[in-house]
Parts: C-alpha cells; structure tokens; sequence
C-alpha cells in the first residue's frame, strides 16, 4: 500500500512529548501541501510559497494543535474539553472530541462567527454557547470554567497545542531543505506565530536540548499581520472592541502576546496591520491569480507580503513561506462581492449551446 500521512504525532513522534502518545487521538492532520507561486513572487521580487493549512481534517491549521491537546487530555482520562473561539477552534475542538469520546462546550462570540464554522461546531456535537461578548472575554469565561469544573481547557494557552502547532515549521524545513529566509501569517491571539517560532528554533538545534541534531541551518525572520481594527500588538495596548471583517482575528487582547513579541524581536522580524481592504484585495489576488481560496484572515498573511512589497521592503529573491491558516469554503460570502460592494450575480441562461457559446464569447 501506498504511504499514507499519518498525522503529526506518529509522523513527529521523536519531537512531541511522551504524554501526547499515550492515547493519540488523530484526524490525519498535517502534511499540508506547501505550493510555489510564481504570481506572488513576480509580485514581490522574491521566491515564495504557501503552505495551505486548509486542507486539513476540519480545514484550519488549529488541527495540528487539537491532535496534541487532546490526546494528552484523553490520556489523562479527561472526559469533556472546553474552548472559547473566533470560529476555527471550535469547529476543531468538535472534530476531536467526536473522535475521543468526549463531550466539547465552546464559547463563541454571539453573531461574529463564519457560518461554515458554526455549522462544523453543531455537526460534530458540541455544545454551543453564544457569549454576550467578544473572544477575549469568552476566553476569560473558559479560562475560569476549566479552572474551578472538571473541563479540560484546548486554546492555544494549553501548552500542548503548541506542540502540535509548531509541526507546520518542521514540514516547511523538511520540504525545502532548510527554514525560509522569512515566514508570514496572520497574528490573532498569537498561538500560531509562538508555535511556528518554537518549530523553527528546535529544527535549528535551539530550545530542544541535546537529543537531536539540527536539520536547519537557520531559523527565519517572522512578519506577523493583524487586522488594523484588531491590531493590539502593533499599537501596544489592548483594543477594547476589536473589529474587522476577518472575525477569525477579531482578538484585542491575545494570550499568546508576549511570546509573539519575542519571536518577532529574537527573529529581527516585525508585527503589522492590514486593512480591512488589503485583506480583501489579498483574498481576491490568491482566489482568481493563485488558485487558492481562503477565508479572510487567513489572507492577511498575503495581504501584509503585498502592502511591504508595495513599500519596497521585500528583500529581492528571498525565500519567502506564507502560511494561510483556513479554508475558504468556511465563509464562502466575500467571494460574491464585487470590490465596489455590489453582489456578483451569476449570468441565467437557456440550455441551448449556440446561447451558450455566443455568451462565453466562443463564436
Ligand atoms: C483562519 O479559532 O483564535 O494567532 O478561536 O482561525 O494562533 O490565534 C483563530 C485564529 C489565523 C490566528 N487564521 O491565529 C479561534 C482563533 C485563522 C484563524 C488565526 C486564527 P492565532
């Protein structure tokens, strides 16, 4: 038989913790593929390449983490997971305790959170509980739940997620033969970027101890981008009411800020702001010029690689990876949307192939 991708505890085993093996509970997740773009990189000047965090099990990067979490969760005997979450979360934390047997509680911001994601939370079984609030503050709720009932806690505080997450930055070295000269993703409560920068350091031969031998020569420089509505990193204080059409980073207070501020500052990297625009030309430029399509704050990422490009920022032919954290399919509407915000209107027709061809411009 064929190989098949195991998901990233077996394919990772020598990298990830003991305690995450005992009871793996895996969707197949990872292995992701890491796509060239030569639009992109005529773009910019530089050599860049996406690595497409959709195609995993519930179509976001979140997966990578969810295996670990919960399996040190099921491995000690925990019987119900909770998480509070912008959407993608959710939708995986679900997924994983149907696959463990668990029960999942998520809470949600009431009203900001994609359709598609709500859907995967209520299909695979969790209980769904709409906060009258936005995620910093269902995060403080899960935070508190998990400390005083017997929930298990699966935001990206929980440690275990990071080493889930940190996988992604050994796939990209294991592809390309050594780290990036620079990595991009969005930054929303700021799990992924601390979980790519400790992927990277360990495949450098730093942070891990001495049981493994370096397989990167380097570690990259890491630009981070949150939505300017939403951009408490950049502006260095907490937003009260984060806002931005990318509710995946509608987040004013991440967890994880202080370990994205390192890996940006150790990196010699930066953290920046997209607008809401930016990220909505970003999603247009990878859907009709690329050939992959995300959901809005997944293409901040690219939208942050566009506007430095535009500012002349770019090192010409660096080696460039993008990370685009979710599926397009998850809030499918802002395809459907011309830039001038009138509503695309497919073209109605009768069957007969002469109408056809003549409208296709075929004749
Ligand atoms: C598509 O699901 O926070 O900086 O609760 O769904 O690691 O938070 C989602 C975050 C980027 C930001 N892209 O990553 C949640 C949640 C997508 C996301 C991010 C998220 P982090």
């Amino acid at each position: 038989m064929a190989h098949q991708w195991r998901g990233v505890i077996a394919e990772y085993a020598d990298r990830l913790p003991a305690h995450v093996q005992e009871r793996v509970i895996t969707l197949g997740e990872g292995g992701t593929p890491l796509v060239p773009s030569p639009t992109l990189s005529q773009r910019t000047g530089a050599d860049v390449f996406i690595k497409v965090e959709g195609m995993n099990p519930t179509g976001s990067f979140k997966d990578r983490g969810m295996t670990t979490a919960m399996s040190a969760a099921a491995g000690r005997g925990a019987k119900a997971v909770v998480c509070a979450s912008t959407g993608n979360t959710s939708a995986s934390a679900a997924a994983y305790a149907t696959r463990a047997g668990m029960l999942c509680a998520v809470l949600v911001p009431d009203g900001k959170i994609a359709m598609g994601k709500l859907s995967q939370a209520i299909a695979h079984g969790a209980t769904l509980l709409q906060v009258d609030g936005n995620f910093d503050d269902c995060l403080v709720a899960a935070r508190k739940l998990a400390e005083s009932y017997p929930v298990e806690l699966v935001n990206s505080v929980n440690p275990d997620r990071i080493e889930g997450q940190k996988t992604g930055a050994f796939e990209i070295v294991d592809a390309l033969g050594d780290a990036p000269d620079i990595h991009v993703l969005p930054v929303g409560n700021a799990g992924n970027i601390t979980a790519y920068w400790k992927g990277y350091r360990e495949y450098a031969g730093f942070d891990a101890g001495t049981a493994h031998a370096a397989v990167a020569t380097r570690t990259p420089i890491m630009w981070g981008f949150q939505a300017a509505g939403a951009a408490p990193i950049v502006k260095g204080h907490p937003i009260d009411q984060p806002e931005t059409i990318a509710t995946a980073i509608r987040i004013g207070n991440p967890a994880s800020w202080q370990q994205a501020e390192e890996a940006r500052d150790v990196s010699g990297g930066l953290i920046e702001a997209v607008t809401d625009e930016q990220i909505l030309a970003a999603h247009r430029v990878l859907s009709a010029e690329v050939g992959i399509f995300v959901e809005p704050a997944s293409a901040s990422g690219v939208a942050g690689l566009l506007k430095l490009s535009d500012e002349g920022r770019v090192p010409a032919g660096a080696r460039i990876v993008i990370t685009v954290t979710g599926h397009g399919l998850k809030d499918p509407q802002w395809a459907l949307r011309t830039p001038d915000g009138s509503d695309v209107v497919p073209v109605r027709i009768s069957s007969d192939v002469v109408s056809i061809a003549t409208a296709l411009g075929l004749d």
